[in-house]
């Protein structure tokens, strides 16, 4: 009896430090995790997972947008991955079926003339079903419920109800941020800011194209998504490009970690995540803790949109003009379109995946009073 009133005191204490806002040493930062969710145990989903499990975020929603699966697969395997996380508080928003413009088509018929690509996500011919098809999940069907309401409008309304207080972190193709800027462009100056992983800059360092990195696949499958919400007057845009995540790798000996942990989290991370680059992850910490990030620069950066060889590609330009020693640095004079983002070069690895397992070692957080 004593042992149950402890508890209960326990946890009115940690609601109470929770809804003063004084978990941790900052408030937690508000976020919509806007994600092309790939299950189970992608890259996409342990961005999420990562997002839920760490006390310095309030995750306001996830959002979903076709990418690496398409959109309806994907709001199953999240709601699942949610619930294994015991985070059913956080909604889950479906998005945007189909890109603007580039389609499984127009993919075809320009591999025709270019060369072929190595991923292209929901229309991989060899993985390949119909946006409608939802195939048996082997982590489990969800029992719970998306919300019911379009991705778009969902960014929209929160960004007017916490005015600049919203990171809007996008780790899939920019469809739902695009569509949101275009239903109501004060999204951009009401955000806090963007941060998305995306982009790459050498040619060969991760690209989807194998002779031209800069065609990485979350750019390149709807480029003039890109193109709208890279010329938006965000406060902020920083970007985690292919060209950083190729120096991780989630390999068995951080599997094994935490696999320790024995919750249900652990128990999906061990079964199902596979050894890939830590594409999203890397995205997901920096943003947390930026001091991961051992090495960054300032550059304009946008994506190519013309239908020919160059489709897709990222674009960017010094930020400033070379000056002579002893001179300050002249930022560039470019078309308005043209916006300054932080692209991350380096990390410190050890960091990363001491946080990476330490994140997902923990126990489910406590649920969110609802919004
Ligand atoms: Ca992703």
């Amino acid at each position: 009896m004593r042992r149950i009133r402890y508890a209960a005191s326990a946890l009115t204490v940690c609601a109470f430090l929770w809804g003063g806002g004084l978990y941790g040493a900052t408030p937690p930062k508000k976020v919509i995790v806007d994600q092309d969710a790939r299950g189970p145990a992608s890259t996409d989903m342990q961005s999420i997972l990562l997002f839920l499990q760490s006390p310095d975020v309030e995750v306001l929603g996830i959002t979903l947008v076709s990418g690496d699966q398409w959109v309806k697969e994907q709001t199953q395997r999240t709601l699942r991955a949610v619930e294994i996380a015991g985070r059913t508080d956080v909604p889950v928003v479906p998005g945007a079926e189909h890109p603007f413009i580039n389609s499984k088509e127009l993919s075809e018929a320009w591999e025709e003339q270019f060369g072929t690509l190595g991923f292209k996500g929901a229309w991989t011919a060899r993985t390949y079903h119909a946006p409608d098809v939802i195939p048996e999940l082997k982590e489990g069907m969800p029992t719970t419920k998306p919300l019911n309401e379009h991705a778009a409008n969902f960014i929209i309304r929160m960004v007017h109800k916490y005015p600049n207080e919203v990171t809007i972190w996008a780790g899939g193709p920019l469809t739902n941020v695009a569509l949101a800027l275009r239903l109501d462009p004060e999204v951009a100056t009401l955000a806090k800011e963007l941060v998305l992983m995306g982009a790459g800059f050498n040619s060969d360092k991760g690209g989807i194209h194998r002779i031209n990195g800069r065609r990485e696949f979350n750019w390149w499958f709807d480029p003039e998504a890109v193109r709208i919400a890279m010329s938006a007057p965000w406060k902020k845009i920083t970007i985690t490009p292919v060209d950083i995540s190729v120096k991780t790798r989630l390999s068995p000996e951080i599997k094994a970690e935490i696999a320790k942990a024995q919750t249900p989290l652990a128990d999906y991370h061990t079964k199902f995540a596979g050894g890939s680059y830590m594409w999203d992850e890397i995205s997901a910490l920096a943003f947390m803790d930026p001091t991961i990030i051992t090495k960054e620069q300032e550059l304009f950066v946008n994506i190519d949109i013309n239908h020919g060889a160059s489709y897709g590609q990222t674009i960017f330009v010094e930020k400033d003009m070379d000056a002579r020693p002893g001179e300050t640095p002249v930022t560039r004079k470019m078309a308005s379109w043209w916006r300054v983002a932080t692209v991350q070069w380096d990390l410190d690895t050890a960091k990363f995946y001491k946080m990476y397992i330490d994140l997902m070692s923990r126990p489910p957080r406590p649920r969110q009073p609802s919004k």
